[in-house]
């Protein structure tokens, strides 16, 4: 099946606050309204962030695959998510002799054939909590998720929400996860949206140039904003939805840099600073809830939301 924005975002391009349309035809009656996507709070998404940097802090100061403040933010995100009412899975594996946990969340109903996946991988490096990498991520698709409970939210199409464990080890859980899924069940995969470092402290924005339609859409979502955005190049191949991409699933997502400086001409159009790096506190242990930029992680948010709406209608 393919992918496809809903007549809505092709038509007008970006819905960016919360509208129920009711698309009018020539003749009958009008077909049934179609729901935007709601505004995420980016309080509820600081909120969850200041939790995960709280398990990092009680378990040696990080959330590394293999380690105590791992399973204790594998544990806090499945109980937000058992509590509105998806079904989670945790999915084991072993890498560098450590045993490792991929967490799925199912928003029960939609066609199960046509799914659409949002994923973000969870753990930290050892050296820190890992708050902009990749709790940012982690957070926005955790208060996505959260959001389509809190508006009973039935789409057309299948929601699976993921958090994916050892990335940092070289996309271990996200390739763990895809290998072990049959031919079938990988062609029932409408798409796979990745966000990994959506929040960094000298934003740029980025959007993952892999599958066009995707990419369209993100692209359409900021420029209704009146954001500019950059074909996302630092890391092709170097987060979770490699292994998707691979397998042959659309992928698209969005990134707002790691340790690349931005230039002046990037600061012309972003703002911040000039010969610095999008995040200084990359993979160090200063990666906390400072190490944040709200307006990028609200926009970004806000645009996850908008992707899983628009693509699961
Ligand atoms: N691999 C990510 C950081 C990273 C580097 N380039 C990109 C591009 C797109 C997403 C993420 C990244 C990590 O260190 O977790
Ligand atoms: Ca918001
Ligand atoms: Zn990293
Ligand atoms: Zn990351």
């Amino acid at each position: 099946m393919k992918l496809s924005v809903s007549g809505r975002a092709a038509a007008t391009g970006v819905v960016a606050s919360v509208t129920l349309l009711v698309c009018g035809s020539i003749a009958g009656a009008a077909p049934a309204p179609l729901a935007a996507a709601p505004d995420i709070p980016v309080a509820n998404v600081k909120a969850h962030l200041t939790q995960l940097q709280s398990i990092a802090t009680a378990n040696g100061g990080n959330r590394a695959h293999g380690r105590a403040g791992y399973q204790a933010s594998v544990n806090f995100v499945k109980a937000k998510l058992d509590a509105a009412g998806f079904t989670t899975t945790v999915q084991q594996f072993t890498a560098s002799g450590r045993t490792g946990y991929n967490l799925i969340a199912d928003w029960p109903g939609g066609d199960p054939d046509q799914i659409v996946m949002a994923g973000s991988h969870l753990d930290s490096v050892t050296s820190g909590p890992g708050i902009n990498d990749n709790g940012t991520g982690s957070a926005a698709i955790l208060e996505t998720a959260l959001a389509v409970s809190r508006a009973g939210y039935q789409p057309t199409k299948h929601l699976r929400f993921a958090w994916w464990g050892a990335e940092e080890l070289g996309l271990v859980g996200s390739r763990h996860y895809v290998n072990n899924l049959s031919a079938t069940d990988r062609s029932k995969i409408d798409g796979y949206l990745n966000f990994d470092m959506i929040g960094s402290p000298n934003p740029g924005y980025f959007v993952y140039d892999d599958d066009p339609v995707i990419e369209k859409l993100f692209k359409d979502y900021y420029a209704g904003l009146g954001v500019a955005t950059e074909i996302e190049t630092e890391g092709d191949g170097r987060s979770d939805h490699a292994p998707f991409k691979s397998a042959g699933v659309p992928v698209g997502g969005l990134f707002t840099g790691a340790s690349r400086t931005k230039t002046a001409a990037q600061v012309a159009k972003w703002g911040g600073t000039s010969g610095q790096a999008f995040d200084r506190c990359y993979h160090s242990s200063c990666d906390t809830t400072s190490n944040v930029n709200d307006t990028a992680l609200d926009r970004n948010s806000d645009a996850v939301a908008y992707a899983v709406w628009e693509l699961s209608e």
